[in-house]
């Protein structure tokens, strides 16, 4: 156990709640032991704590409380992806997403404002990059929100190579064979409307953003594809995910590292800023075991 995080022993509580009762009375004799809960990482006075309306602005706010119950405050700082904290939104169904990095407040809150599309609920998930040392790198919190009207959840369209999006194309050249838990690539080819080749540039640390998500269970990984020479986008100590980060080695070839732990369907989000926009490739990515 690492004590540096602030747990307490918690263990060391339980000998005194196992203590055997009195032998007067009936039963077994043993008491029910008292166990107080692990204090662990969590979102504080998150907000909004009611459901919002669809369409309309609505500010995200929190802090994320530390096992000690004090707000964390120090977050990595610098170039490339693993730094401060990434907000990203997807509702149930996964037909929608919003990704944006709030900046840290001094005292810790994190304000984000965000419109949710449409109603239904929505997963907030906090994926957190803390300055703590000894602590663990990287982590994730969420939280869900939901937003007023009449849900009707959309199924997920089937795998399609091609998709286009804002103009630009996407072609994945058949579905890739993935398997659970084994690190693989996928290669994309991106154009525009006039068939050229996209250079791709930085946006929050890395050339593209590959976030999937599970259907149903919502769970959630996350890559980035680095340019060659990019300073703190590759592997990080204690980050499963950077493991497998993809490159980008001509204009318009993406190559995603993929490395899920769960057989099932996945909801890949491909995200880059291109022509001065983020634009959002979904797809549905089928996992094997
Ligand atoms: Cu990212």
């Amino acid at each position: 156990m690492n004590h540096r995080h602030g747990r307490p022993l918690f263990a060391a509580l339980l000998p005194v709640a196992l203590v055997l009762a009195g032998c007067g009375g009936a039963g077994s004799g043993l008491t029910v032991p008292q166990v107080t809960p692990a204090r662990v990482f969590a979102l504080g006075a998150f907000q909004p704590s009611q459901p919002v309306r669809p369409g309309r602005p609505v500010t995200i706010s929190f802090t994320v409380l530390q096992p000690n119950g004090q707000p964390l405050t120090r977050y990595k700082t610098g170039s490339g992806p693993h730094t401060g904290v990434h907000l990203i939104i997807v509702r149930d169904d996964l037909a929608y997403i919003i990704h944006q990095h709030p900046p840290v407040g001094p005292d810790g809150r994190l304000r984000q404002t965000v419109a949710f599309p449409a109603p239904g609920p929505y997963k907030v998930l906090v994926d957190l990059y803390p300055n703590l040392p000894g602590g663990q790198p990287n982590f994730q919190l969420s939280q869900t929100v939901n937003v007023a009207g009449t849900y009707r959840p959309r199924p997920l369209p089937a795998f399609n190579p091609s998709v286009v999006v804002d103009g630009y194309h996407f072609d994945m050249r058949g579905h890739p064979s993935l398997h659970a838990i084994q690190a693989q690539f996928v290669d994309v080819a991106v154009t525009d409307g006039h068939g050229r080749k996209p250079t791709f540039v930085p946006w929050f640390g890395a050339l593209a953003h590959a976030i999937f998500f599970h259907q149903g269970s919502l769970d959630y990984f996350h890559t980035h594809i680095c340019a060659p020479d990019a300073p703190n986008c590759g592997a990080l100590p204690g980050v499963a995910s950077s493991r497998v980060s993809g490159t980008s080695t001509a204009p318009g070839k993406l190559t995603i590292g993929v490395l899920l732990p769960e057989t099932g369907t996945w909801r890949l989000f491909l995200q880059m800023k291109l022509g001065g926009r983020v634009v959002t490739a979904p797809y549905t990515l089928r996992v094997a075991s």
